[in-house]
């Protein structure tokens, strides 16, 4: 057929399985079966690649609480083809070149480049920023220090290892203040992060952060309002209007028009002025490209009282079901959900083809 054939990737062997899944949902969903043929590659949570049947798994998937991957007995191979094309071998099918694959796929082994670095060696294009923007997206300590080398406004924070002595409580307070925050270096979710006023708190915190990585970081506390901005393209990106996340503790009084899959409330379009919008905007595009994401990503901040804007942390796999911010905030901007999706595999595709154009030798 002369169908683009999509791969989704998604599941995983990591903590966000389930969100993997709902947001795989939410594309195959949105992909125009005119256009795409879909092919479902589902990772096990003990990390068995599967080949998986569409209509099963939408047909599990309809459940929020049912949706799983499929029984299979097809095993997925990665063979670069003459072409350089990813294909999966399976015991039944024939081979299938993937024109495109999705990594939805979050945490350690789906977000840090591992993956990206797999389909790039397969010679496949792929949705997303590729070995470098996910690395860096990925690791706190880097993201910030990229961000500050280019003069974009960081929060001060400090970064320990588990092989040195433990952090000093007092010499920590004394010149980050309190409260603080205490985070693995690498995690994209909210696991192993603990806010601290005290030395007891504080000793918790780090021996916590330290189960999910060699490598932590502590934060001062900023006070602001959390404003999002969803930025999407390669050389060229463009900036959606901001979206804000309402604290819970707001939460109660607040009549939300929108909730996201966690059951946080989000403000779209963000209440602040027409000059605050287009700082974060201008902000935003800034660090997708200091950080080298591609294709998107979704960029947070503090909006201090003082009307100071404060990166607090970058995305470049967001929430990505049709009801999170990433795609909340271009639906307000005029990019539906679907076109998203098609604007997502174009620049995919048009990256792929400006990289395969490169020399890779040199003569004279
Ligand atoms: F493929 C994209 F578009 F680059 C992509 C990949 C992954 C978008 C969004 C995500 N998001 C996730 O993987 C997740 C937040 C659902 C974690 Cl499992």
């Amino acid at each position: 057929s002369n169908k683009l054939r999509v791969g989704i990737l998604f599941g995983g062997k990591s903590a966000e399985h389930e969100v993997s899944l709902q947001s795989a949902k939410n594309v195959i969903d949105a992909l125009d079966q005119d256009k795409y043929e879909v092919v479902l590659i589902g990772i096990d949570k003990q990390g068995s690649w599967l080949l998986n049947d569409t209509s099963q798994f939408l047909l599990n998937s309809q459940n929020p609480q049912l949706i799983k991957l499929n029984q299979s007995n097809d095993s997925v191979t990665l063979v670069p083809q003459g072409g350089g094309a990813l294909t999966h071998l399976t015991t039944n099918q024939a081979d299938t070149a993937l024109d495109v694959v999705f990594p939805i796929l979050h945490g350690p082994y789906g977000e840090d480049g591992t993956v990206q670095g797999l389909l790039k060696l397969a010679g496949v294009p792929f949705v997303g920023s590729g070995i470098l923007g996910a690395a860096v997206g990925m690791d706190k300590e880097m993201m910030k220090r990229l961000l500050r080398d280019a003069d974009l406004p960081v929060g001060p924070f400090l970064v320990f290892r588990a092989h040195q002595v433990n952090p000093n409580f007092a010499d920590v307070a004394g010149k980050l203040g309190l409260p603080l925050f205490v985070k693995p270096a690498n995690l994209g979710s909210s696991v192993g992060v603990n806010k601290v006023t005290n030395e007891e708190e504080f000793r918790h915190a780090v021996a916590d952060a330290f189960q999910y990585d060699r490598k932590i970081l502590v934060e001062a506390f900023i006070e602001g309002r959390e404003i999002e901005c969803s930025v999407l393209g390669n050389d060229d990106p463009i900036a959606s209007v901001p979206g804000e996340v309402i604290a819970t503790h707001e939460f109660y009084s607040y009549e939300a028009k929108y909730i996201d899959e966690n059951g946080a409330a989000l403000e779209i379009p963000a209440k602040v002025s027409a000059e605050t919008a287009r700082a974060v905007q201008d902000l935003a595009v800034k660090v997708f490209t200091t950080l080298g994401c591609e294709g998107l990503a979704r960029v947070d901040f503090f909006l201090c009282p003082d009307g100071e804007l404060v990166v607090n942390e970058v995305n470049t796999m967001p929430g990505f079901t049709s009801i999170s911010m990433y795609p909340r905030l271009w639906e307000e901007s005029g990019i539906p959900y679907a076109e998203l999706i098609d604007r997502l595999i174009r620049l995919a595709i048009e990256r792929f083809e400006r990289e395969q154009r490169l020399k890779t030798t040199y003569q004279g």
